[in-house]
């Protein structure tokens, strides 16, 4: 037995179960509209037999609607009602279905997501690094943003102090996770994490040797202003930012050299991790 392709969607869409849920839910408003008016229409129908009804420029004298006539029409509105009240109870029915598929769909995660192209810090000149800014695309999480860390992986500098680096989120909230800190002494290979609970704040300068660690987001100094297209200040100081907000879409790392001389290097790119709570 063969069936019709109902609905057909050209060109072919693909979504996820987290975003058929507003579609199932707009889907529902819809037929309680249609409800709505069709239960206004029986309204109006009640309203033209009684005479009440003043737009139609036709109204029926009293004397031509019998006793009878009234309950003629009492009778098909209250039909109409009974088959509104059963599309009613399909449509709760629906809702609760969506409630439980919400439950399912979404639970507490957290993922990383890398972009391991090197970032070239070419600081000689003042200057943006390359690229500039570098992307990583997040696509496929539930829920909103609970905590986000940001780590940078295998960085050289020569002059770390010289460095502004900004992340921009999807949604467009920013936080600068280091700039004009770190001071002057050279640090080779290292990988630094940003997390608002880390202990400390980046300190200046980075002793020298320098392990990889985590620290809170470090911006000495004001007035910074990056080239487009990074966005203008005010730059956000904490990644928390980002909570509440859509992880989804494109993350940019814009990495800018603010001083001549000494250069560097993120040679294993940098990372993202995101964790998200259900709505
Ligand atoms: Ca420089
Ligand atoms: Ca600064
Ligand atoms: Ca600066």
């Amino acid at each position: 037995m063969s069936f019709p392709d109902i609905p057909n969607i050209t060109p072919l869409i693909s979504v996820t179960t987290g975003q058929t849920i507003p579609l199932l839910l707009s889907s529902i408003a819809l037929e309680e509209l249609a409800l709505a008016h069709i239960m206004n229409a029986e309204a109006e129908k009640l309203q033209f037999v009684l005479g009440t009804l003043d737009n139609t420029g036709v109204t029926f004298s009293p004397a031509e609607v019998s006793l009878g006539n009234l309950l003629d029409v009492n009778t098909s509105a209250q039909r109409t009602l009974r088959d509104v009240i059963k599309k009613e109870m399909l449509l709760e029915f629906k809702f609760e279905n969506v409630l439980d598929l919400i439950g399912a769909s979404c639970s507490p995660t957290s993922a990383t997501f890398t972009n391991p192209q090197s970032i070239i810090i070419n600081g000689d000149t003042e200057g943006p690094a390359s690229p500039y800014p570098s992307p990583i695309n997040v696509s496929g999480l539930n829920g909103t943003i609970a905590k986000v860390t940001a780590t940078l992986n295998n960085m050289s500098h020569t002059f770390p102090g010289d460095l502004d680096i900004l992340l921009v989120g999807p949604q467009g909230q920013n936080v600068m996770l280091m700039s004009d800190a770190g001071g002057l002494f050279d640090i080779v290979g290292v990988t630094l994490t940003f997390d608002d609970d880390a202990a400390t704040p980046v300190p200046t300068p980075i002793p020298s040797p320098f392990v990889s660690n985590t620290f809170q987001p470090t911006n000495i100094g004001a007035g910074d202003v990056l080239p487009g297209p990074a966005p203008g200040p005010p730059y956000g100081s904490v990644l928390s930012v980002f909570d509440g907000t859509n992880p989804n879409g494109t993350w940019n790392l814009f990495v800018f050299d603010d001083a001549g001389a000494d250069s560097g290097t993120i040679a294993g790119g940098w990372s993202l991790t995101i964790t998200t709570t259900c709505p």
